[in-house]
Order: C-alpha cells, then structure tokens, then sequence
C-alpha cells in the first residue's frame, strides 16, 4: 500500500530514493511528458469554454489522477517510492525542508533565479529543462519574493469550513471550497503557494520544478480532510453542464476516468496523519 509521507518525515534513505526515480522519469523522458500534458491543459482552461485541469470542479479530481500517474511511474522504477507532500502552513521557510540539498534544492540566486544546489541545479547536469515558456533551460525559483507568505494554517481552516463544493459559474468566479483552494477568490491557497515559489512553478510548465508535485501532494490531502468533515457533501455539478467536467463524465486525457472514480482516494494510497 502507498502511503504519502509529510516531507519533513521522511528518513534519508526516503529521500534518496525519491530523488533517484525522479532522476530516472527525467533521463528517460517520461518526466517531460508530464510537464507537457500540465501545459496544455493550463493553455487549454478558459474560464468560459471547455475545461478541465484547472478553473473548474474537475481541479481536484483531475491533479489527483495526474498524480497518481506520476506516482505510479516513480513506482516502475522504485516501487518503495511514494509522493510526499509538503505542508506549506507548517514548513514556510525557504532555508529549510523541503528546500535541502538532500531533496528539492534551495532557492534560486538573485541574479537570474538560477537553483544553484540539489539534484535540480541546472550544473549537475540531470536536469535540463526541455518543455519551456522561454529560452531559460534552468531551473529558476525565487522563494517568497513575488508574495512573501505562504498560507498559514488559520487561512487553510478558513476554507475547509466550507460546505459546498462548488457552484455556477464554475469557473474561476465560483463560490464554494473547490475555487477557494485552487485559489481564484478569497484568501488564495493553491495559487498562491505557485508565486511563493516563483520561476517556473508560477507558469503552465510548473512541473518542471519538483515541488509541484509535493504542492499538489498537500492539496489533495486538504480535499480529503475537507471530504471528511462535510461527509454529506458531493461533488457537483452531477450532469448536464456545459464545458465543465461532471459527476460521471469522462475526463481528459485520459477517458477512462470521471471525477467519481477519484472522489475517495483510499483504494488508491494513504496518508501517514489523516486531516
Ligand atoms: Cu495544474
Ligand atoms: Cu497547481
């Protein structure tokens, strides 16, 4: 069974491990198929023709088999191997976990950006970025420079007392806990921990920077946290609604999947501390 560890948990040995398989999605190429599939659909998610990944009640669901796609193919290279995910209301400094030379690197230096330690640095060698919005084939962040809080804790609770899921116009003007997290209104969550890191986190090929997946690790689990304390709570809209992913609607790229598929996370992995 997976189980998705808190980044600050992991052993040594857990990092090291993570990192490698991270390393061989990269050499292999399977890696940048991600980061491009990540693109396309932030190109493609308009607030008000189709969408899917984003700006919409398929976020949550969608990010989640994203994940899980990426997770399972850590796991054909390292089957120890699960997604951590970053607490950012706990862990909100940029000198420390996760930004460690043993797992995702530090910030990038003041000049250009650049990550300059870690197994990301552009001078290991390991880690050219192909899929780009620019010229740029480094990996640049700059922690806290753009918005220089992360969300705390109280903000997080904020959103979780939510009780609707979602709501007309399903976009990024909604109402309800699935726009709140993704960050479009109100305090701004998800979103927001995207500019925290700036570089490229802040644009469709944020996946090039690892931590996207340790960021989205935490959201998810903030969905299942919200799941168990609204248990009568369903994700809507449940059928015929223009443009936007239903209950029971196929769901792009992949088709063979709808949000119901994905709204219970348990068959899929576990957390180590539930919400
Ligand atoms: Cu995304
Ligand atoms: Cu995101």
């Amino acid at each position: 069974m997976t189980v998705r560890k808190n980044q600050a948990t992991l052993t040594p040995g857990e990092r090291r491990r993570f990192v490698a398989a991270v390393l061989e999605l990269k050499r292999s190429g399977r890696y940048d198929a991600f980061v491009t599939t990540h693109n396309a659909f932030v190109m493609a998610d308009t607030d008000y023709g189709e969408r899917t990944g984003h700006r919409s009640p398929s976020f949550l669901p969608w990010h989640r088999r994203f994940l899980l796609e990426f997770e399972r193919a850590l796991q054909s290279v390292d089957a120890s191997v699960a997604l951590p995910y970053w607490d950012w209301t706990a862990d909100r400094a940029a000198g420390s976990a996760p930004w460690t030379p043993d797992l995702l690197g530090g910030d990038g230096r003041s000049r250009d950006g650049r990550v300059m330690d870690g197994p990301f640095a552009a001078a290991t060698g390991d880690w050219p970025l192909t899929v780009r919005v620019d010229g740029r084939t480094f990996l640049r962040r700059s922690l806290g420079a753009r918005v220089r809080e992360l969300p705390t804790r109280a903000e997080v609770e904020s959103v979780l007392s939510m009780t609707t899921y979602d709501m007309a116009p399903w976009n990024s003007a909604s109402g309800g806990f699935r726009n709140h997290l993704e960050g479009w209104r109100g305090v701004n969550l998800h979103n927001r921990v995207h500019v925290w890191v700036g570089g490229q986190m802040a644009t469709g090929v944020s996946p090039n920077d690892p931590v996207f997946w340790l960021h989205h690790a935490y959201v998810d689990k903030l969905w299942a946290e919200w799941q168990r304390r609204h248990p009568g709570a369903q994700y809507v809209p449940d059928g015929g609604t223009p443009d936007v992913v239903d209950l029971r609607e196929p769901m792009k790229p992949w088709n063979d999947v709808s949000p119901a598929d994905l709204l219970d996370h348990r068959p899929f992995y576990a957390f180590d501390v539930a919400g």
